[in-house]
């Protein structure tokens, strides 16, 4: 019986969807240079001034529509990556826009949730939303008002899609971090997850180093557009390194 293909989690973050003209967060330009952390992105935030918290995601999800925001070289070649590896590629993505979705990937898990999707507190109903919302808009669902919030993990909240995650990062034999700081967790512990079972290969494809530089076995600094889809031809025609 032939060994099954290995399996290879990818992991992104902010850094990947900069060139497609969609802030990151810890840059100098980035959204955190802008507003606080604690007034927009803990529930805490959103329990003390609702709609502070509903324009902040409102203006995001505006921009998402923005013409010129669309995916890019580097989304478009993990898309291929998905289609053309003959084992499994998960897409783990910090980011909360669709731009991985419109490349064409499939295998997705967004552990920080969506942009383009809303939650009513009370019903817990889960719907797509691509318009403003207020807190004061009724639920579609139960008819009541004050429990809408957008589908966003805040800091203290758990992130999304955990199980799936850790039982993936425990079998691969290549994990790729693309265009992430390394300062959020759980997503930056997954190198250090990686590196503990010793059978995958490991490697960080960013800007500049990352807070966790030195825990990847190999690491290729550049913008995305340009990294990634050499990255991605070289594991399609050489396959995974033997770590
Ligand atoms: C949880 C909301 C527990 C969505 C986000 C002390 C120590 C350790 C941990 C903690 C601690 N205190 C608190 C914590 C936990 C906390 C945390 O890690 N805090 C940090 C700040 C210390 N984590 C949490 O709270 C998480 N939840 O732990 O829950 C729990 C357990 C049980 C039960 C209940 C709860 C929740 C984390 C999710 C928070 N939500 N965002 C949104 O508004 O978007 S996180 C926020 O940062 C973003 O969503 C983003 O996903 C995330 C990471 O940012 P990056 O994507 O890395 O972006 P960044 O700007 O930082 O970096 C961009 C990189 O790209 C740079 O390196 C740059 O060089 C590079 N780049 C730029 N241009 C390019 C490029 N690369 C390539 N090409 C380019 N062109």
């Amino acid at each position: 019986m032939t060994e099954a293909a290995p399996t290879i989690v990818i992991l992104t973050g902010a850094g990947i969807s900069k060139e497609s003209g969609l802030d990151t967060f810890r840059d100098s330009d980035g959204i955190w240079a802008k507003v606080r952390i604690e007034d927009v992105a803990t529930p805490e935030a959103f329990a003390r001034n609702p709609s502070r918290v509903q324009e902040f995601y409102n203006a995001r999800r505006a921009g998402l529509k923005e013409p010129g925001v669309v995916p890019n070289a580097a989304h478009e070649a993990l898309a291929r990556l998905e289609r053309d590896w003959p084992g499994e590629v998960l897409l783990v993505t910090q980011n909360i826009d669709d731009l991985h979705e419109r490349a064409g990937s499939r295998n997705l898990i967004h552990m920080h949730g969506e942009l383009l999707k809303v939650r009513c507190e009370y019903c817990e109903a889960l719907m797509t939303w691509t318009e403003s919302l207020q807190t004061t808009t009724p639920c579609p669902h139960c008819g009541r008002k004050n429990g809408m919030r957008p589908q966003v993990v805040w800091f203290g909240e758990m992130p999304l899609g955990m199980d799936k995650i850790y039982e993936t990062l425990d079998t691969c034999r290549l994990f790729v971090s693309i265009g992430t700081s390394g300062n959020v967790y759980p997503a930056a512990g997954f190198v250090q997850h990686v590196r503990y079972r010793g059978v995958a290969h490991s490697v960080e494809l960013n800007l500049e180093p990352s807070q966790g530089a030195t825990l990847f076995a190999e690491a290729i600094y550049g913008p995305a557009t340009e990294i990634v889809p050499a990255f991605v031809d070289r594991i399609l025609k050489d396959g995974i390194p033997e770590v």
